[in-house]
């Protein structure tokens, strides 16, 4: 396969103006008619016409309706000797039922739908299937009336009406211009909840979401976030809804979470559905935000898309960035937004981190691709956020909001580029350190890897001042050897011994400031000095995680537990918990001989007992402070990793937890089961939180103890939660606690829910995430691919159960016997053939193979060696596959 390369990206040959679409909808043979004008592009030397497809079978190619002369090379269609505008005619047919890839046009359960981001238009009909390509569209779509009651396409339905034998037409006109990537239908027997909106500027709007008849109940929270989204953007960016229906539609089979295809968003049901009964907290937070992602893009993506593909984070960071903003804008309260900012942290540190320091490592605006698809990564969504989010540090909330603006203004309609991007916000902002330190700023665009910022502070009694130094650092990465400095904004405070946030005064300024400072560092290594302290303070360093890097300070224990117990700034206040802990693991990972029974000291417990007992902290910081760092993070701080090791040192760290905090997880648990009726708002789902936390230590204790009482009133309140969240938090305790109650709760889980299929995902995902017990897990799970509810082809259903294993449960994976690694290549070579992306995602579970102490790291890699010989391999999977082994 031949990698595109970002330096050679030239316009177009030709533009297309108009596209009319026919689809007489078949599942066996669905035909294309696909009439388009199109005109030389004359600022590009006169070449021929090269039409993307991809598995299409061609019936006839009319040029000003003649018969035209065409050829093809490999998948494309090639004409020469055009004139300078022309009317083309393409007919073509495809085969959805056996579309297994979900790309392009496929059926599931019964109905059609598309997925055309990125290269997908070009399996529907020849097109010129890039970005930059923007055309107004016609839709006609025609079928069954009984089979396919509704056929929905992009914009406004200007007609409908019956054509004889029982079928039906649906014609669909979209007033913008869209790349083909945006392109949607949707034909087959759906139900839709519908409002009615009046926007702040009095214009009226239908918004709809389609479902499967039986699910009408689970939509109402997704109606909210849609309605709420539309409100939130008129209000924080001016930037209105601009169509006259909005439809969401979602379906049981599909690839990614979402797709937003202009005024047709296509949605995973994971992402739509939720009634309290089927959905957890968890669930009606992602709904939130994806439906507010996907809605976000109607401007930053649909209105304004990207030149190329290598310009992604320039839709996707940003729509990350608003989706991230949107959230917390809806917390009342602003501990709720620190829990927000806390979370997403954890999702950056945990996945995009460990990316950036192995073999798929890019920038956040890549130079080269083999397959796209590839690179719809949490390097493109959450590190191209966090680069968004720092050019708003840069220019303040306000300035941002300026710099929104004139990115619109200045680009409505067209195919951009990243670097238009941030010129707006700083040509918005001429009087900031963003427009001044531009070119360097942009490094975060074009440099991969996580820059390391080392700090180290010296007081001086004599002068009663203190210097902090920094000194940044970042590794090579595949393809870059050596980077420059980055700009890095970050954002500080100091603390007295005593806890008590004191007043930042550098040397050279008049007076001090209380509060939050941002520091603006440039160089390999500078230094700040603060005067005015009569002790040496704590430095709360990077507050809100200012910068997504990695910061090494050689912090004390007790300066930890003084910022644990006293920083204002709730971030650093969980972020010195989590070094305690980290700390404390790592220590017992590197002790020679069995992992520690012990291995949390009396300190660190007795500050989580504080935590825990604190009577003014939320109940949802209570739960992420007490909540560990992962295996998976905890292994990205060591070069070598032995997964097994990691594993059993957090399990008795948990244990020790659960059982010296017996009393007060007791009380966190009484205070905080019973939270009335049910709703999703930050308070009461931090409370559910915890209790659910609390839970699982009652029972891991008891697994120690040999108590009967805990898991017994587990049993009951799985039995009778009154919500999703209550009683599968009860599940969990007791499966991850290994409890023999575990398998009638499952069993009756399974009976309860047989008919709803995103909760049997939950059923089949918790087991085979499950804490490995002696090896027990891999046995299961392939148990659990030959239940009667498992179908590989379902990605939900895949993702539940072989991601679950593979990719989320470490120590189940990285067996002494290679056998997960056999799973995981059997598994990418079965997936590989039905779904290249869903095969291509999995591939990736291995990527920090190299890490991996012996026998594993020679074990995996003989495992990733094997995929890679598969002869027949998709680009996808062996894009993946060959860089792991480079
Ligand atoms: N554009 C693909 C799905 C999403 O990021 O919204
Ligand atoms: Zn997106």
């Amino acid at each position: 396969p031949i990698a595109i390369r970002r330096e050679d990206y030239s316009a177009p040959a030709y533009w297309i103006d108009t596209v009319e679409l026919t689809f007489d909808l078949d599942p066996a043979k669905t035909r294309v008619l696909n009439r388009m004008r199109l005109r030389r592009n004359p600022e590009v030397a006169p070449e021929p016409l090269r039409l993307d497809g991809d598995e299409l079978n061609l019936a006839r190619v009319l040029v000003d309706g003649q018969g035209a002369s065409f050829r093809m090379e490999a998948d494309q269609l090639v004409i020469d000797n055009l004139p300078d505008a022309f009317e083309l005619e393409i007919f073509t047919t495809c085969c959805p039922i056996k579309n297994t890839k979900l790309m392009g046009l496929f059926v599931s359960e019964d109905t059609f739908f598309t997925q055309c981001e990125a290269e997908g238009f070009r399996r529907i009909t020849y097109f010129l299937d890039r970005p930059d390509v923007m055309a107004s569209y016609t839709v006609t779509l025609r079928a069954t009336k009984a089979a396919y009651p509704v056929l929905l396409s992009n914009g406004n339905l200007v007609e409908q009406g019956d054509l004889p034998e029982g079928r039906h037409f649906a014609k669909w006109v979209d007033p913008f211009r869209k790349p083909s990537y945006l392109f949607a239908l949707v034909a087959g027997k759906l139900v839709a909840r519908e409002q009615q909106i009046k926007a702040r500027n009095g214009r009226e709007h239908l918004l709809q979401v389609y479902v499967r008849a039986g699910d009408l109940d689970k939509t109402e929270h997704a109606m909210n976030s849609l309605i709420n989204s539309v409100l939130w953007d008129e209000a924080r960016f001016g930037l209105p809804l601009d169509l006259d229906r909005f439809m969401i539609v979602a379906t049981s089979d599909f690839n990614m979470g979402a797709m937003e295809n202009k005024g047709l968003n296509i949605f995973n049901t994971k992402y739509v559905l939720a009634n309290q009964a089927t959905a957890t907290d968890a669930d009606y937070g992602n709904i939130e935000s994806v439906v507010g992602h996907e809605y976000f893009h109607n401007w930053s993506g649909d209105r304004v898309t990207c030149r190329d593909w290598f310009q992604l984070s320039l839709k996707e960071g940003l729509t990350v960035f608003r989706d991230q903003e949107f959230s917390q804008d809806l917390c009342a309260e602003p501990s709720a937004r620190a829990v927000k900012r806390i979370e997403d942290v954890r999702v950056l540190r945990t996945a995009q981190f460990p990316e950036d320091a192995g073999p798929m490592a890019h920038p956040v605006r890549p130079d080269s691709y083999i397959e796209i698809s590839n690179f719809y990564t949490v390097t493109i969504y959450e590190k191209g956020a966090e680069v968004v989010r720092m050019m708003q540090t840069l220019v303040g909330r306000k300035g941002f909001e300026r710099g929104i603006t004139l990115y619109f203004e200045r680009h409505d309609g067209q195919a951009v580029t990243c670097d238009d991007f941030a010129q707006a916000i700083a040509d918005a902002n001429p009087d900031t350190e963003l427009a001044r330190l531009l070119p360097q700023f942009k490094r975060w665009y074009s440099q991969a890897g996580t820059p390391r910022l080392a700090a180290h502070g010296v007081y001086d009694a004599a002068s009663r001042s203190y210097t902090l130094s920094f000194v940044q650092s970042c590794a090579p990465t595949p393809g870059q050897a050596t980077k420059e400095p980055f700009v890095i904004p970050v954002n500080l405070g100091l603390l007295g011994a005593d806890g008590r946030e004191l007043p930042v005064q550098l040397e050279g300024e008049a007076e001090a400031t209380q509060g939050t400072r941002t520091l603006v560092l440039t160089r390999a290594g500078e230094q700040y000095t603060f005067v005015g302290l009569d002790a040496e303070p704590v430095p709360s360093i990077l507050r809100g995680f200012s910068a997504p890097v990695i910061l090494d300070y050689d912090y004390g224990d007790a300066q930890l537990l003084t910022l644990l117990a006293n920083d204002p700034d709730p971030f650093n206040r969980w972020e010195a918990g989590q070094r305690l802990a980290l700390r404390a693991a790592l220590r017992a990972i590197a002790e020679p001989g069995v992992a520690g029974e012990q291995p949390l000291g009396e300190a660190f417990i007795d500050a989580m007992r504080s935590v825990l007992r604190h009577p003014q902290l939320d109940a949802a910081f209570k739960e992420l402070v007490l909540t560990l760092p992962s295996e998976t993070y905890i292994a990205e701080q060591l070069d070598v990793v032995d997964p097994q090791r990691v594993h059993a040192v957090r399990e008795a760290m948990r244990a020790q937890l659960a059982s010296a905090l017996f009393a007060d997880w007791e009380q966190a648990y009484e205070q905080n089961h019973d939270t009335g009726a049910y709703t999703p708002d930050p308070v009461s789902s931090g409370r559910r939180a915890l209790a659910g936390i609390a839970l699982l230590h009652l029972c891991l204790a008891a697994r120690a103890s040999g108590d009967v009482v805990w898991p017994g009133k587990t049993l009951q309140r799985f039995k009778d939660a009154g919500n999703m969240t209550d009683r599968f938090n009860a599940l969990n305790a007791l499966v991850a606690s290994g409890h023999a109650l575990a398998a009638p709760a499952l069993a009756r889980f399974h009976q309860i829910f047989k008919d709803e299929a995103l909760v049997i995902d939950k059923w089949f995902s918790l087991q085979a995430g499950a804490p490995d017990r002696g090896g027990d897990i891999l046995p299961l799970v392939k148990q659990l691919m030959k239940h009667p509810d498992f179908s590989i082809k379902n990605p939900n259903r895949a993702r539940s159960v072989i991601f679950s294993y593979c990719s989320g449960n470490p120590a189940a994976l990285h067996r002494p016997d290679a056998a997960g690694y056999v799973f995981w290549s059997d598994r990418v070579i079965e997936l590989d053939a039905i779904n290249p992306q869903v095969a291509a995602r999995l591939a990736r579970a291995l990527d920090r193979w190299s890490k991996l102490a012996e026998p594993y790291r020679s074990a995996a890699r003989e495992a990733i060696a094997r995929v890679a010989a598969r002869p027949d391999l998709s680009k996808d999977t062996l894009e993946v596959v060959t860089r792991a082994l480079s």
